[in-house]
């Protein structure tokens, strides 16, 4: 099948183009070029609102007085630092950053007994990993929006996803998926598929990427590697049942009716090398009918993969050819295709083409129609396959019908309407599908709008990952930040407001409003089994050569003057930060024995160390919390 494209090509694109391909991925711009010459045109007609750029008004847009809050929260991925951000917008000012997979210095992530078991940890009580990569994070939804309970972040590098309370904004459970490697693309469900009464997230979808034997035990032979889409329940975290698939998967989307969950393919080839996973002139987005699958796993019809003992039902080609029994259909799109993102009006989903220049629409309705036998040819449920520019890779939504993809190769978002590109795949030349395109700096990856993905989708502000900064910013060394770009969409033409540099390497974010979370700012002491609640319970308890130190913190002091323990003891150290006041946390740290954390109010941490040398060591506080917050310190005394 070849896609549609327009008759003009934009005048100006090839020399933009040569500036920019210069930096980023010459091979990859090879590849597409190839691509683009065989189908003629570029892109379809519109000027780049480009150079417009900025308007007198973009300033006042993204300008906070000081005092003044943010209309907006943003949950950004870390990245490869592992961690999860937290935005304020429009200033785009960073307001936290919520420790997850990786250490963190401030809070003592990785340090405190509580954040070692989330983190998952080895016999002899270290920590299991040290290194992750977040890519995705998307959070809980009722009646198709936010409702401000969890957000999820997926680990690629070791196949791990996390949750988020986003009443604390702290990470509480972090699940290994079995039989998996490279874990990408993330998606909640939206609703039950069988009962409509469960109108919120109760399943999270998880994409596999990378093929592996299965069960894992060496072999080279490619031919034989396997992915797996994993379903994992919102609340337990447990894994409730795997797929096994043909080809890989790479991101994931699923409707607001609950019935369907999709993961884009890039390598139904089943390539080992990439110029083998890019040998197929289409790819695929393979669709999960979910209450099938999970009455297959109900029925027993599952095998299980090794150690694992989750149920793994059978999604391949082979075994689904019937659509009536189908548990799953592989729609044909466009080489190696990348994001996939629902509409807010439930109807489609858009599947971004990246090694195609395409934008494929997919009308869902159509797809139920095909597993229940009413669709003839699977392919048909594909309603629009149009030409937006070079490298598309993740859409975004407004609520009034258009779509936003990033053009990573044009470093362009291209702003879209879906009707209108639907009417011209039917035929009709005069639809004209693109509303206005915007140069951004540089090498957009994700975007995403305010409610972009929910039934509330409210079209004001778009926010655009780009993974090169280039010239933007004051050099700082060879490594450069990144560049969020923060757009207002509320017009016909996108105006480009504001750039914020940002540590590496975000890439996927949500936006929305600040009502949607209620964040408790004082912790509860029933949140700890082992709370100090009374500073009378502080003191040392001894089990042989384990000790148990109980103290809290009221500013400026612990309720321990000093406490004693011997070398070569197994300490655990209990705190208890009494303070009720909202922002009096203190710090604990003991010198030379690696243990520094802190303790928000009214919240209790634990550390367990073997007491060093014997000697004096001052245990003070390392966080600012009172004009005495020098002296505020106790004394471990380690004795011989
Ligand atoms: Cu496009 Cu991992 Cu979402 Cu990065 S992926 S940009
Ligand atoms: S003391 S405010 Cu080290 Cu000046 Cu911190
Ligand atoms: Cu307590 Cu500083
Ligand atoms: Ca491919």
């Amino acid at each position: 099948m070849q896609h549609d494209k327009t008759p003009e090509a934009a005048a100006d694109v090839p020399a933009r183009r040569r500036f920019l391909n210069t930096a980023a991925l010459s091979g990859l711009a090879v590849a597409v070029g190839a691509c683009t010459d065989k189908s003629g045109a570029a892109g379809a007609a519109a000027p780049a609102s480009a150079a417009a750029g900025s308007h007198a008004g973009a300033a006042n847009a993204t300008h906070l007085a000081p005092g003044e809050l943010d209309s907006y929260y943003g949950l950004w991925s870390g990245g490869h630092t592992g961690d999860m951000r937290v935005l304020g917008l429009p200033s785009g000012r960073e307001i936290h950053r919520i420790p997850v997979f990786n250490p963190d210095a401030l809070v003592g992530w990785g340090i405190t007994n509580e954040s070692k078991k989330v983190m998952g940890t080895k016999p002899d009580g270290s920590l299991r990993y040290t290194v992750a990569d977040t890519h995705h994070t998307h959070a809980s939804y009722k009646d198709g929006n936010y409702d401000g309970r969890y957000a999820w972040i997926n680990d690629k590098i070791n196949a791990r996803i996390a949750r988020i309370r986003l009443d604390y904004f702290v990470c509480d459970k972090i699940t290994q998926l079995p039989n998996v490697q490279g874990f990408h693309g993330i998606f909640p469900d939206k609703r039950d598929p069988v009962d409509p009464a469960i109108n919120y997230t109760t399943r999270v979808f998880c994409g596999g990427e990378f093929a592996i034997p299965l069960p894992n035990a060496g072999t080279e032979d490619g031919s034989k590697y396997r992915s797996i889409f994993s379903c994992v329940d919102a609340e337990t975290m447990e894994v409730r049942w795997q797929a096994l698939i043909d080809g890989n998967c790479d991101l994931v989307a699923t409707s607001y009716d609950g019935k369907l969950a999709a993961t884009n393919q890039y390598n139904t080839e089943g390539g080992v090398h990439y110029e083998d996973m890019m040998s197929a002139e289409r790819d695929a987005c393979l669709f999960f009918h979910v209450a099938r699958v999970e009455a297959a796993v109900k029925a027993g019809k599952f095998k299980t993969i090794g150690d694992s003992k989750v149920p793994v039902v059978d999604a391949t080609r082979e075994a689904n050819k019937d659509p009536k029994t189908a548990l799953a259909g592989y729609v044909s799109v466009p080489k190696n295709p990348h994001g996939v993102n629902a509409s807010p009006d439930g109807k489609y989903f858009i599947c971004s083409g990246k090694l195609s220049p395409t934008g494929t629409v997919i009308e869902l309705a159509k797809v139920l129609d095909w597993f229940d036998g009413k669709l003839e040819k699977l392919d048909d449920v594909i309603v629009a396959e149009v030409e937006l520019g070079l490298g598309p890779l993740h859409t975004a939504f407004d609520g009034r019908g258009n779509a936003y993809t990033t053009l990573f190769l044009d470093s362009q978002v291209v702003k879209w309407n879906v009707d209108a590109a639907i009417k011209f795949h039917q035929g009709d030349k005069s639809a004209k599908y693109v509303v206005d395109r915007l140069d951004v700096h540089y090498q957009p990856g994700h975007l995403s709008a305010t409610h972009s993905e929910t039934a509330a989708a409210d079209g004001k502000y778009l926010a655009v990952g780009c993974k090169f900064s280039k010239d933007r910013f004051l050099p700082v060394g060879p490594l450069h930040p990144e560049n969020e770009q923060f757009i207002d969409i509320s017009g016909d033409k996108m105006v480009l407001l504001a750039d914020h540099p940002v540590r590496g390497e975000p890439h996927d974010f949500i936006i929305f409003k600040r009502d949607i979370v209620k964040p408790k700012q004082v912790y509860s002491l029933d949140e700890s089994p082992i709370a100090v609640k009374d500073p009378k319970e502080s003191g040392v308890t001894r089990n042989g050569r384990k000790v148990t130190v109980k103290l809290t913190s009221q500013a400026p002091a612990f309720s321990l003057r000093e406490f004693k323990v011997k070398s070569g003891d197994e300490v655990t150290l209990i705190l208890t930060n009494l303070d009720k006041v909202e922002d009096l946390t203190h710090g604990f740290a003991i010198p030379n024995h690696n243990v520094n954390f802190i303790v928000n109010p009214q919240e209790t941490k634990s550390v367990t160390f073997t007491a060093g040398k014997p000697g004096v060591y001052w245990c003070y506080c390392t966080h600012f919390c009172h004009a005495l917050h020098l002296e505020m310190r106790t004394r471990m005394i380690v004795e011989a």
